[in-house]
C-alpha cells in the first residue's frame, strides 16, 4: 500500500456538500483507504478573481492504486458530481487534485508529482498541515514551513 494526499476544492452549488460528499466517495474507493481528512475552510480565488470564494479541503489515503489509476478514479468522480471545463481556474462544483503519492516524482502530460503549485498555495498547504504537518513537499521542503508563508492568502478554517 502506498499514501497518497488529495487536494478537494469547490465553489459551486452547495460547496460544503461537494466537499463532504467526495469525502465519502474517496473512503469507496477500490483497494483505498481514507486515513486522515482536514476540517474545512473557506479560501479566496487563486488565480481568477471574479468567483466565489471556495471551501477546500485535504485527505490522506492508503492505496493500492497505482498513480494513473488514482488520478483515473478522481477524474470520474468530479464528472459524478457534474464538474464542467469551460476555462481554466474556472469555479467548479468538484476539483480533486492528486499533490502527493508517496515520495514520487514524475513530469507527463497527464499526471506531476508532486503536483506543481501545491508548495505556494495556503488553500492547499493549510489543510495538509492539519493532517501532515511533518509531510515533505520532494523539492520544497516541510508542509508545516511551508504553511506559515501563506497566512496572508485569505484561508479561514470553518
Ligand atoms: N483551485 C484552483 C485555482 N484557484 N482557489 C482557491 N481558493 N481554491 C481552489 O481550490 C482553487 C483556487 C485550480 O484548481
Ligand atoms: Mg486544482
Ligand atoms: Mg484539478
Amino acid at each position: 500500500m502506498k499514501k497518497a494526499f488529495v487536494a478537494l476544492g469547490s465553489n459551486l452549488q452547495q460547496p460544503r456538500q461537494q466537499v463532504i460528499q467526495a469525502l465519502k466517495a474517496l473512503a469507496q474507493l477500490p483497494d483505498t483507504r481514507l486515513i486522515a481528512y482536514s476540517s474545512l475552510y473557506r479560501t479566496a480565488p487563486v488565480g481568477y478573481d471574479n468567483q466565489p470564494d471556495f471551501i477546500n479541503a485535504a485527505a490522506a489515503l492508503e492505496t493500492g492504486l497505482p498513480p494513473l489509476r488514482l488520478l483515473h478514479e478522481l477524474l470520474a468522480l468530479e464528472n459524478t458530481h457534474g464538474r464542467q471545463r469551460p476555462f481554466p481556474n474556472a469555479p467548479r462544483i468538484l476539483d480533486l487534485d492528486l499533490l502527493l503519492y508517496d515520495d514520487m516524482v514524475m513530469n507527463t502530460a497527464e499526471l506531476t508529482l508532486p503536483h506543481p503549485r501545491m508548495h505556494e498555495r495556503g488553500f492547499v498547504l493549510l489543510p495538509l498541515a492539519e493532517i501532515a504537518p511533518d509531510l515533505v513537499i520532494p523539492g520544497h521542503g516541510q508542509v508545516v514551513e511551508l504553511a506559515k508563508t501563506c497566512m496572508n492568502q485569505g484561508v479561514t478554517r470553518i
